[in-house]
């Protein structure tokens, strides 16, 4: 008989918050298939890993042949799409004045055809680089792509909530749906709980699509596409990834196929249902299994459901984002489960960092930490006045 020791391939290691060098841990027993390691390595370009390869690598499974740029919308020039979208902050070159209503509607059914056409969840291959929440945070976003690596160069899965709460809602959202058009096997994107109309309407989106389009219509197609986006994914067969968290539905069923069975198109969930919990649920260290969750909406899950979770269907990890953590990424219940927050100094109230994992190919899996930048903040004064007290007036 098998003993865990044996079927278990992730091994967990401990953190280094502070210092460069993660200490991988290997498998305690022996096992046939490559050592899966998950190791913690804190600040940008201080991982273990090998660096990711210089070209995408196809990590969708079962996925047959989509080309790039012809899958989904056949009407839209994505290049020419995505060359605008790098233009905006030119003079004179705001969104809505580089990007037509048109071009943003052409973009939309391309996308949605193309959630469609890829399975609810999603099966995928290592190395990926995996993103938080982003909550409109264009500078920020960016900022993980010039340190994890461009879209044509690393493969991406974002965990949901790109709206919302931050300034550039819009230029978010485009540029990633964007690039899923553009790389549609090497680029992915799940559903978060602000991808729903109840909350997009109340948030941010909402206002922000009236002030600079003016077009309710667009507002709802944006909702027609959120309801095609997929609510899981499954790295390696070992990391299971959402928005939120774990459900009742989930820990009782027999196999990871409610998840895929979930059917599209999927307006706003009920409360409570599998999908809710998918985009809803937080872990919680003061229950065991389930709890009302004080936000008012589906449950908070306890360390029991994440352990068995883990081993009725073999995972290893589960990873999800939707809670602020203050180093960008936080474990629960002795490194089963992993929140991933992808936006620094949230909101401009936070002082977080943001986090980006990146699983390799033997899916070793280390964290990128980008620490906030406050240009405002008293330590720029204080260099201001020093630089002041060293010259002499007039210089
Ligand atoms: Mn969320």
């Amino acid at each position: 008989m098998l003993n865990k020791s044996v079927i278990q391939k992730t091994i967990i290691a401990p953190t280094t918050i502070s210092g460069n060098a993660g200490k991988t841990v290997m498998p305690t027993g022996p096992t046939t298939a490559p050592p899966a390691t998950l190791s913690v390595v804190a600040g940008v370009g201080t991982t273990s890993m090998a660096k990711t390869a210089p070209t995408v690598s196809s990590v969708a499974r079962s996925l047959s042949g989509a080309t790039n740029s012809q899958v989904g919308g056949g009407k839209i020039d994505i290049d020419r799409f995505i060359d605008n979208m790098m233009n905006i902050g030119k003079p004179n070159s705001g969104i809505s004045t580089s990007i037509s209503e048109q071009d943003i509607m052409d973009l939309l059914l391309g996308v949605k055809e193309l959630f469609m056409e890829q399975p609810m969840m999603l099966e995928l291959d290592p190395p990926l680089a995996v993103c938080g929440d982003i909550h409109g945070q264009l500078t920020d976003l960016l900022r993980i792509f010039g340190k994890a690596g461009f879209p044509n160069t690393t493969n991406y899965l974002f965990l949901g909530d790109y709206i919302d709460r931050g300034r550039m809602n819009l230029e978010v959202i485009l540029m990633l749906f964007a690039f899923k058009i553009k790389y549609p096997n090497n680029f992915f994107l799940l559903r978060g709980n602000h991808e729903t109309q109840l909350v997009n309407r109340i948030y941010g989106f909402y206002e922000e699509l009236n002030r600079r389009y003016k077009s309710p219509r667009m507002y709802h197609t944006f909702q027609d596409v959120f309801n095609c986006m997929p609510l899981s994914a499954l790295i390696g067969d070992r990391i299971l990834c959402m928005h939120g968290g774990l459900s009742p539905d989930l820990y009782k069923g027999d196999s990871l196929k409610v998840l895929k069975d979930l059917v599209r198109p999927l307006p706003d969930p009920p409360n409570p249902s599998l999908p809710l919990d998918l985009l809803w649920a937080d872990p919680d260290h003061t229950t065991d299994e389930f709890k009302f969750s004080i936000r008012g909406v589906s449950c908070t899950f306890g360390p029991k459901v994440v352990n068995a979770v883990c081993s009725k269907f073999n995972i290893d990890l589960i990873c999800r984002a939707h809670q602020v953590v203050q180093d960008g990424y936080e474990f629960f219940n002795n490194r089963k489960l992993v929140t991933i927050f992808s936006a620094p100094h949230y909101c401009g109230q936070f002082d977080n960092a943001a986090a980006v994992m990146i699983v390799n190919k033997e899916l070793q899996c280390s964290f990128k930490v980008f620490r906030p930048k406050f240009p405002n903040a008293k330590i720029k004064v204080a260099d201001a006045q020093l630089t002041t007290y060293g010259k002499p007036p007039g210089t």
